[in-house]
């Protein structure tokens, strides 16, 4: 087959690269990721792969190992190996739950993270707020889509309210997932080319929407617990779907646990940064200090307390988890100080 063949067969995965990797390699994509090993799409066909050694080392990142989503050279064999991950052009990760510093990676060359709410008891502003953090240090955009909208008589106030918390521009949609007419809106972000990931609470729909998108039952669902609308965590592995639209979409597992890696901007409360500045102590608690713009616009009812609550939360838990991560990279280095040292900008002292 001539490499033009091949890379048009690649561009159908998702692949953007201009060459191919060397005589006797080829390339794949992660689609899926089992105990056993992983499993390889060509364009063409999928096969399963096993990593090479390299990856297996302890001490590695676990955050450096092939990744749904990503693209990997491989050598042939029985089973073939995967030998390189090539750069990721995004990733989306969050840090595991527990004490140590550690990432895990939730999908990688995405250019769409399609954040996924039910318009039931799952409806959650502050949730969407964390999941748009998280996108924010991924490269990918995000996209906000609210399910279940044929269940739900209050969508238009629960849209209303999304749309004045979250910044301009942020696109919203509300959905029936089992609806393939009205989810066809998602189509712009499924191009062929494109690729998204699927993120949400268990129960939100993330498979049936899928299933809808695929047009086949592909993915196992299961119904919502009736008193709160939650999920039983139905699927358990990631897994990356080549649509009828040409784009390929990663269906996860729902998420209990979304902690922050430290390396976000917050730019979604880049409002309440701003207004911070204004108020009359450069190191005022926004407590009951005299000259607080934060207590002004709260009083005010131009800033929810609910949003500088989830702002507070975030940003609290994104300094730990910045000083979690720069003391492990400075470990890395041998304990030689970082050449450039990482500033969160909530934290910056006023001149
Ligand atoms: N009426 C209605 N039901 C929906 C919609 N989306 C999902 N459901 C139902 O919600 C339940 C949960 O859907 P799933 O697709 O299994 O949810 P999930 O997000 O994949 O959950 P996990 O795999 O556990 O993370 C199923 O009973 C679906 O039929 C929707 O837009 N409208
Ligand atoms: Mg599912
Ligand atoms: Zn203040």
């Amino acid at each position: 087959m001539s490499d033009a063949q091949t890379i048009e067969q690649l561009r159908h995965i998702g692949w953007r690269g201009q060459s191919l990797p060397g005589e006797g390699r080829r390339l794949a994509r992660v689609v899926a990721q089992h105990r056993a090993g992983y499993e390889l799409h060509d364009g063409v066909q999928t096969f399963g792969a096993q990593p090479a050694g390299h990856f297996l080392k302890r001490g590695l990142d676990p955050a450096e190992r092939p990744a749904v989503g990503d693209f990997v050279e491989i050598e042939p064999g029985k089973p073939p190996h995967i030998t390189i991950v090539q750069t990721r052009r995004t990733v989306l990760s969050r840090a595991a739950a527990g004490e140590r510093y550690e990432r895990q990676v939730i999908a990688t060359n995405i250019d769409y993270v399609l954040v996924l709410t039910g318009l039931d008891g799952d409806f959650n502003p502050a949730r969407i707020e964390r999941y748009l953090s998280l996108t924010e240090g991924s490269g990918a955009q995000p996209v906000i889509i609210l399910s279940k909208l044929d269940l739900n008589d209050g969508a238009a106030e629960r849209l209303e309210e999304l749309r004045s918390r979250l910044p301009n521009g942020t696109p919203i949609h509300a959905i029936n997932g089992k609806d393939a007419a009205s989810v066809a809106t998602l189509s712009v972000y499924l191009k062929l080319g494109d690729s998204a990931v699927l993120v949400g609470s268990s129960g939100a729909g993330k498979s049936t929407l899928t299933n809808t998108l695929l047009g086949s039952q592909h993915m196992a669902t299961s119904a919502v617990r009736e008193h709160d609308s939650r999920g039983r965590h139905t699927t358990t592995y990631r897994a990356l779907l080549q649509l009828p639209s040409g784009g390929c979409l990663i269906d996860t597992p729902g998420m209990r646990e979304l902690k922050l890696t430290g390396e976000e901007n917050l730019d979604l409360f880049a409002d309440i940064e701003a207004l911070a500045e204004k108020c009359r102590f450069a190191d005022c608690g926004h407590g009951s200090e005299p000259g607080c713009a934060v207590q002004a616009a709260l009083d005010e009812g131009e800033l929810s307390q609910e949003r500088w609550r989830n702002y507070l939360k975030l940003r609290d838990e994104r300094e730990e988890q910045a000083a979690m991560l720069e003391s492990r990279l400075r470990r890395q280095r041998g304990g030689r100080p970082a050449t450039k040292p990482h500033s969160p900008r909530g934290s910056r002292e006023r001149e």
